[in-house]
């Protein structure tokens, strides 16, 4: 098709869009045949930045690439919008609380929801980035109320790219042999990169590997611990990888999984006890530009333990911006 595709991106100016702007312009999510036009969102303050990103962008003269818009008015950034990367928001200032942290999110989030209601495609496909990741798609969607619940996602994504390659290097197979990983709840340190029912080279993973301590002790744990561990030895903040994971999302959304597993955080419709309404990450499959859950599963004590911890958190960031939903 001919037809280019709108896509919005806010937090325009930051370090993880300088990765996802150049990856979306080169083709990498809809394909090396559809046009793209790139909606880019930022705050006042950083047009001017936005504007320098827009020039290296037209200095590397993509084929695919036929229309850069920047403004700072979410409704025009959001307008016939056919996929959406929710990246900006509020990062912790100096004393500030968790909660504080939450709620100035939630205003963003709201005000852009309202946006997304107003100028969107009703079948945009949506995925908040911007932490805190889950809350924030929560309060986006319940505040988009003519826009579609299941179009509105968040990202654990870089968290399932992060599993797979440990688990990968400790297996001795490649990353794209493993299939059925799951990562479960927020994308925080309380998220369960769960193996239970990971497969490679046709058997199971947990059976190859045969180190349940190894599991509980150090891969969940790093796992949740890698994104401090980025920062402590980059001095910022996974930028490219956290770009690679939003066009994996939503290249796997758009184009089908093959069948495989991916972790992506949707609303909770209340399976497997995991509270009605929050934004959770499931393992779900994708074909003909939708998902399905993964369904039919059942758990052992410890994955409900996991489970439970996850759950227990995004009910207090649900608690916390409830004025707001
Ligand atoms: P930066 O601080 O480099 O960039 C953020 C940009 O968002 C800035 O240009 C800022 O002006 C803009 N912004 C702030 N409020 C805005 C608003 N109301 N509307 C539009 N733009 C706004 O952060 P960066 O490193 O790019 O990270 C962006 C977000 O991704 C952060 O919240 C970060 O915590 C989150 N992450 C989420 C991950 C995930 O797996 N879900 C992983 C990576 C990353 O940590």
């Amino acid at each position: 098709t001919s037809t280019p595709k709108r896509i919005a991106v806010t937090g325009a100016a930051g370090q993880i869009c300088y990765a996802l702007l150049f990856r979306i312009a080169k083709g990498d999510v809809y394909g090396p045949d559809q046009p793209v036009i790139l909606q880019l969102l930022d705050l006042p303050q950083a047009q001017d930045a936005v504007r320098g990103v827009v020039m290296e962008l037209a200095d590397c003269a993509f084929p695919l690439l036929v229309e850069t818009m920047v403004t700072d008015d979410p409704a025009t950034a959001f307008r016939d919008a056919d996929a959406a990367f929710f990246v900006g928001s509020r990062p912790r200032g100096k004393g500030m609380e968790r909660r504080d942290l939450l709620s100035a999110n939630a205003e963003i989030f709201r005000a852009q929801g309202r946006a997304l209601n107003e100028t969107a495609k009703r079948d945009a496909k949506v995925v908040v980035v911007g932490n805190p990741a889950n809350t924030n798609a929560m309060i986006l969607a319940a505040n988009a109320p003519d826009f579609p619940n299941e179009n509105v996602t968040s990202m654990i994504r870089l968290d399932h790219n992060r599993a797979l390659t440990q688990l990968a290097t400790k297996a001795g197979v490649a990353v794209a042999e493993i299939d059925r990983l799951a990562v479960w709840g927020n994308h925080s340190p309380t998220m369960f990169a769960d193996w239970t029912e990971a497969t490679a080279q046709g058997g199971k993973l947990p059976d190859m590997i045969g180190d349940d301590a190894w599991y509980r002790d150090t891969l969940i744990p790093n796992v949740a611990r890698r994104g401090t561990a980025i920062i402590e030895a980059r001095g910022a903040s996974s930028a490219a990888s956290a770009a690679n994971a939003a066009i994996d999302h939503m290249h796997g959304w758009i184009h089908g999984t093959g069948g495989k597993w991916m972790s992506m955080g949707v609303h909770s419709n209340g399976e497997y006890g995991i509270p009605e309404g929050l934004m959770f990450g499931v393992p779900v499959i994708c074909a003909n530009g939708t998902y399905e859950r993964v369904e039919g599963l059942t758990f052992t004590d410890f994955q409900r333990e996991m489970m439970a911890r996850t759950i227990a958190e995004l009910e207090e960031e649900r608690e916390a911006v409830s004025a707001l939903l």
